[in-house]
């Protein structure tokens, strides 16, 4: 295929009203390896791992995008980071991760809804591409 980029170009096409393969993630409707939940957002392994470690943190509320939120998702957006930084530390990332937004066609986003990435358990670079 054209990969993660084209995979993103086409994604963008349909911006992010109808629900997205993390909602039936949500509901159980598919299955996913998952790391954590609560009453605000789900923790589970991404199916197309680019470390050692990679999970999505997501919140429950399908918001698509990080160029959608606005004020009121403060809290939200916070709590999407405590949960992701409790997580490594669960996954025992002590020496460090990265963590990711993907926004839009420019960002690579494939999925339009809302998701941290977190990866670890090798040496990261920069830039990305
Ligand atoms: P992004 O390009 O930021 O929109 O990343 C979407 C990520 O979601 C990508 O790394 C692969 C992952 N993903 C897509 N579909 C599924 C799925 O059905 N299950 C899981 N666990 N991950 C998925």
């Amino acid at each position: 295929g054209d990969g993660e980029v084209g995979k993103a170009q086409r994604a963008a096409a349909g911006v992010g009203t109808e629900p997205t393969i993390f909602s039936r993630i949500i509901d159980r409707s598919v299955p996913a390896t998952i790391l954590y939940e609560d009453d605000e957002c789900l923790v589970f392994r991404d199916v197309a791992p680019q470390a050692p470690v990679h999970f999505l943190v997501i919140p429950k509320r399908p918001i698509p995008r990080l160029s959608r939120v606005g004020p009121q998702d403060a809290q939200l957006l916070g709590h999407l980071m405590v949960v992701a930084a409790r997580t490594a530390q669960a996954e025992g990332l002590s020496d460090g991760y990265r963590l990711v937004i993907n926004d839009g066609k420019h960002g690579a986003q494939s999925v339009y809804h809302l998701h941290l990435h977190v990866l670890g358990g090798r040496q990261m670079n920069w830039p990305p591409g």
